[in-house]
């Protein structure tokens, strides 16, 4: 079924140049410019996703949807409504230009009346998604679960108090481990929806706990059964729905999986909009995740600074994107992980071309980002200082230090006695936010 929906915009988006006042073109994104010798989409692997551009219709927790969105408006046959949808979509992702795609189960499948109808609706979906796929080209960058729209979680899936909750989670999530499979999808990515509490008045936190980590296994052991190749990740949020969510940030999530023998299984998926909701910046969260081998994927977005809540805007400031930019590029890159625009329109955003605006924008955004980030490394400025910075303990001291043969004793000893006299060093932080700056102005657009 071919769609015709965004009658606006006729063939892919191309890439016009800075000079282009054709707000339906990119300025930067240019698919096929090498970037460190590799295509920046290659870099960028940008994504659309489902729920929030065709599953959403534009409500908020005080009004109804103002978006275009026919297919979500009741009807008699949900499953026509679930094809046109698709079929939207598949549209815009061709005309978009995007590699791309993720989804939630639930995003392309009606739920049906009992779960193994809801089985048989996505399977059927999934058979259509495979062959706009295989028509258009476009992949899937992950797929995952619903398990928090549904009352039945609300009080969690895998942390539940109900272990028939827990059950139902599961059946749902290794049906969608298989779909995702089957559809060729790079990764998998369990966001823990409700994994966490509104009160400590009533919760278990150590069952919990446990719940969760046997939950987690599951899923890897699945993984390895089936075959599925692809990397599992878990997305990080510090609140909202629930009051405090135990995935709170990177660092949270690898003290979960150590402790639980998890470790290797799980990367994490970060999302720019969760940092910030954890109180770190972006930066900090790629950081932490480059540093530790838990760098999986990225769901771009942004939030509000004057907003406490996931307010999933479209990313629009290169100076927040380049230094994570550059810790990924650093560290050897994103993929199999990629860039999925995990954000949605405003509610004002109403014209069905908004859509196209807003990625447009997100992607020459992200482009611009990887430019200058890649002209940071290349130059190794960065690098040189931070390695100056920690030349002491290439010597004599620090290796024996490191290499375990100095006692807190011998190390007293030889402090005492005047041999060690330490020197203080400028950080130089200005010096290296003008570098920074410097890269990002100077860049060769
Ligand atoms: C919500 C999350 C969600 C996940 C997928 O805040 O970002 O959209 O990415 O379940
Ligand atoms: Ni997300
Ligand atoms: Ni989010």
């Amino acid at each position: 079924m071919s769609e015709d929906f965004f009658t606006e915009v006729t063939g892919p988006i191309r890439f016009e140049g800075l000079g282009s006042t054709n707000p339906l073109a990119y300025k930067v994104y240019e698919p096929d410019r090498l970037v460190l010798g590799k295509r920046m989409e290659d870099h960028l692997r940008p994504g659309v996703c489902f729920w929030h551009s065709f599953a959403w219709p534009g409500t908020d927790m005080f009004g109804a949807g103002t978006l275009d969105r026919p297919w979500l408006a009741g009807t008699d046959d949900e499953m026509d409504a679930a094809r046109r949808k698709m079929a939207v979509a598949f549209e815009f992702f061709t005309k978009l230009g995007a590699p791309f795609y993720c989804f939630h189960d639930r995003d392309v499948a009606p739920e049906g009346r009992t779960f193994a109808e809801f089985r048989s609706n996505l399977d059927a979906l999934a058979d259509d998604a495979a062959a706009y796929q295989e028509r258009t080209g476009v992949r899937l960058l992950w797929g995952t679960a619903n398990l928090f729209t549904n009352p039945r979680y609300q009080a969690g899936a895998a942390t539940n108090p109900d272990p028939e909750v827990f059950a139902y989670a599961a059946a749902q999530v290794k049906h969608m481990l298989e779909v995702t499979q089957r559809l060729g999808g790079e990764n998998y990515v369990l966001w823990g929806g409700r994994e966490g509490y509104d009160t400590l008045l009533n919760t278990d936190l150590t069952r919990e706990g446990d719940q969760f980590a046997r939950f987690l296994h599951l899923v890897a052991e699945h993984k390895h059964r089936i075959g599925f190749t692809g990397q599992l990740l878990i997305e990080p949020k510090p609140m909202e729905p629930t009051k405090h969510q135990y995935d709170y940030d990177v660092a949270t999530v690898l003290g979960f999986l150590v402790r639980h023998g998890l470790e290797g299984e799980y990367r994490a998926n970060i999302e720019a909009n969760h940092a910030t909701l954890a109180g770190h910046s972006f930066h900090h969260e790629v950081a932490v995740a480059a540093a530790t081998g838990m760098l999986g994927s990225i769901d771009a977005n942004r939030g509000d600074p004057q907003n406490g809540w996931d307010t999933d805007q479209f990313p629009n400031s290169v100076e927040d994107l380049t230094l994570p930019l550059y810790e990924i590029l650093r560290s050897g890159g994103i993929a199999p992980g990629g860039f999925n625009f995990d954000a949605k329109l405003r509610r004002q955003s109403t014209d069905r071309i908004d859509l196209f605006h807003a990625h447009i924008g997100g992607l020459d955004t992200l482009a611009m980002a990887l430019l200058a980030a890649a002209d940071m490394l290349e130059s190794g400025e960065l690098e040189r200082l931070r390695e100056a910075r920690y030349a002491g303990w290439q010597g004599d001291l620090g290796s024996a230090i490191l290499g375990g043969s100095l006692t807190l004793a011998e190390l007293e000893a030889r402090v005492a006695d005047g041999s060690i006299e330490p020197r203080r060093a400028s950080g130089s932080q200005e010096r290296l936010e003008n570098l920074v700056n410097r890269h990002i102005w100077a860049v060769d657009r």
